[in-house]
This record gives C-alpha cells, sequence and structure tokens, in this order.
C-alpha cells in the first residue's frame, strides 16, 4: 500500500516548475516592502483570496503582476533559495526550472540581474543541498517571434549555463508555428527544446511542437487524448509528457482530481513525469501534488515507481547523474 510516508520519502525530480510561479505570497509582499513597491491588495490573506482561477489567463494575469516586486539579483536569489528549500524538505533531487526574461527586461530589469541571482542561488543550493540543476529560458507566447529572437540574443553571454529554450503563456490562439524560426535559432545554438503543448489547446498544437519546432519534451500535453493517433506517436517514439496535476485542476482543465487522466496515460504507456508548475500559486509543491493525485487517483508503487523513473530518463543531465538518481 502507498502511505503517506512513502510519497514523502520517495527521490524526487522536477522537470517543469516555473520559477516566478514559486513567488509565495508572503515572500511577495517583504519583496513589495523593501523595493517599496504597493502591491494591490492589503494582506497576505486578501491576495490568496484571489488566487480563484477561472482558466490559464485568470492565472497569467496575476502571475505577471505578482512578478513586478522582483527587482534586484538579491530579490531573484531569494525568490530560488526559497524554492531549492522546499525541494530540500521534500527530497527533490534534480530540478530543471523555467525563467521568463521578457517578464523581466520588458520592465526594465537587466537580463544579467535576473539571471546571476537565480544562477548564483542554483549553485548554491548544487554546493550546500546536492540538487543538481539545468536551467530552461522559455519564450512568452503571446508576445512577437521577432522580440523572441532578441531574448535569445539577450542569452547568448550566458549561454553556457543555460541548458534548454521552452514555450509558455497564453496557448491558444499563440500556436507553435508562431515560433518556428526563433526555435530553429535555438537548435542551431545547441539548446535542448521543449514547448508547453496540449494543455488548454487542441492536440494538433502538440503534433506542431513536435514537427514545427522540433522539442523533446511536451510540458503538460494532457489534450493528447483527443487524438488516439497522436497518443500512439508518443507511446512509440517515448516523447515525455511534464504533467503538472495542481495546476490542471486550479485552472480548471479537469473540473476534479478524480477526472485528471495522470493514471490512464500512464497505463497507456506514455512517458508521463509528474511536476508542479507555479507551487506558490497552485497549492504546493511537488510531495503536495504527490498527495492530491494519491487520494484522487490510488496508483501503486509499481505507478510511482515508473513516474520516478521516467522523470530521471527525461532530464537533460549527464548519464553520470542519471545513474546517480536511479
Ligand atoms: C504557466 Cl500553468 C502555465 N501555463 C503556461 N504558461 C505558464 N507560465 C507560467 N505558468
Ligand atoms: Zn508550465
Amino acid at each position: 500500500t502507498v502511505t503517506t510516508s512513502f510519497l514523502k520519502q520517495l527521490p524526487k525530480v522536477e522537470l517543469h516548475m516555473h520559477i516566478e510561479g514559486s513567488l509565495e505570497p508572503e515572500l511577495m509582499f517583504a519583496l513589495a516592502q523593501r523595493n517599496n513597491i504597493t502591491l494591490p491588495y492589503d494582506s497576505v490573506d486578501a491576495l490568496k483570496q484571489a488566487y480563484n482561477f477561472s482558466n490559464l489567463q485568470s492565472f497569467l494575469d496575476l502571475y505577471y503582476q505578482g512578478a513586478n516586486v522582483l527587482q534586484t539579483e538579491q530579490d531573484f536569489f531569494d525568490l530560488a533559495m526559497a524554492y531549492l528549500k522546499k525541494c530540500q524538505q521534500q527530497h527533490v533531487q534534480h530540478v530543471e526550472i523555467f525563467f521568463d526574461p521578457q517578464t523581466h527586461t520588458d520592465r526594465g530589469i537587466p537580463f544579467e540581474v535576473m539571471f546571476n541571482g537565480l544562477h548564483n542561488a542554483f549553485e548554491q543550493g548544487k554546493h550546500e543541498f546536492g540538487i543538481s540543476y539545468e536551467l530552461i529560458l522559455c519564450f512568452l507566447r503571446h508576445l512577437s517571434e521577432d522580440a523572441a529572437l532578441t531574448t535569445l540574443e539577450q542569452a547568448k553571454p550566458f549561454k553556457d549555463r543555460i541548458t534548454g529554450i521552452g514555450l509558455d503563456s497564453s496557448e491558444v490562439g499563440h500556436p507553435p508555428e508562431k515560433f518556428k524560426n526563433a526555435f530553429a535559432a535555438a537548435k542551431a545554438q545547441g539548446y535542448r527544446l521543449v514547448a508547453h503543448a496540449g494543455e488548454e489547446g487542441p492536440a494538433q498544437y502538440i503534433w506542431d511542437a513536435l514537427n514545427l519546432l522540433n522539442v523533446e519534451r511536451i510540458d503538460h500535453g494532457v489534450n493528447c487524448t483527443q487524438d488516439p493517433e497522436l497518443m500512439a506517436h508518443l507511446v512509440e517514439t517515448k516523447i515525455p509528457l511534464t504533467v503538472c496535476p495542481n495546476s490542471n485542476v486550479r485552472l480548471k482543465v479537469f473540473e476534479k482530481m478524480e477526472q485528471h487522466n495522470l493514471k490512464a496515460l500512464l497505463e497507456r504507456g506514455l512517458k508521463v513525469t509528474l511536476n508542479s508548475d507555479d507551487p506558490a500559486y497552485f497549492g504546493g509543491y511537488m510531495l503536495e501534488n504527490y498527495l492530491n493525485v494519491q487520494n484522487a487517483l490510488d496508483l501503486t508503487k509499481e505507478q510511482w515507481w515508473q513516474l520516478t523513473a521516467n522523470a530521471i530518463d527525461a532530464t537533460f543531465t549527464s548519464n553520470a547523474r542519471k545513474v546517480e538518481l536511479y
């Protein structure tokens, strides 16, 4: 039987986590005060009350607003260090982290201020906690492809410390096709590629992320069930899906966790992994996702080991580190 203590002590690997989405309300208020910024909420509780989303866009509006308190290198460092402490508590041993430069550069924060703060924190986390990491720069898909190419250019001096390129933000109406050239340029520069697809968007966006952007992993991908041929293709090619159950329920992709298709996808043979997405906004980190999934879907021990093995296999880390994680 799968107990809470079994889930707590399982070694964990996180492959889908937006660092800006780990900004807890308490830290948001503390940084607002430190930077003399007035938030449009009277208290931490009032802010938490607003975390009642109806879809992806209603969340993104608050997520971008929250990120405004991040101003200095120290702010980005503190944000990432708070996340790493959670990882340490929850036996998360390897993380692959999304960051959104455009959210910061578009309001006048230099790329290097954001990047150095994050990178210093993850280096410290590696040395102090033994948590290995990879960083994945995401283009915001509601902005233009030219803007994405400008961001790719700004990233050049930091290229050796950035493993991959991803694609996030408002999905519907911003298909993968829009970023064909930016992803081709990123691939030519040696980046690993991923993209959010099939979260709110259709199965066709998953096909297009694979065929037009040449991504190696699909972030979310839960709408693949709309297309049996796509399901068969994902099984055959072993393309990993980074699934985020609490996120999907909070953003009303599934009405209740009991209706989530994670277990069905796993049993169909897809390379499913389990992740937290935006833990400060969606009710918790890796462990809280594990516990909610177990409550609603009652996975077997073997299925929990399968999710863990899938995540290790799907990492962008070295083979030597994969062996350590196993
Ligand atoms: C996101 Cl849940 C989700 N979907 C798409 N883009 C995002 N950025 C941060 N969280
Ligand atoms: Zn995401």
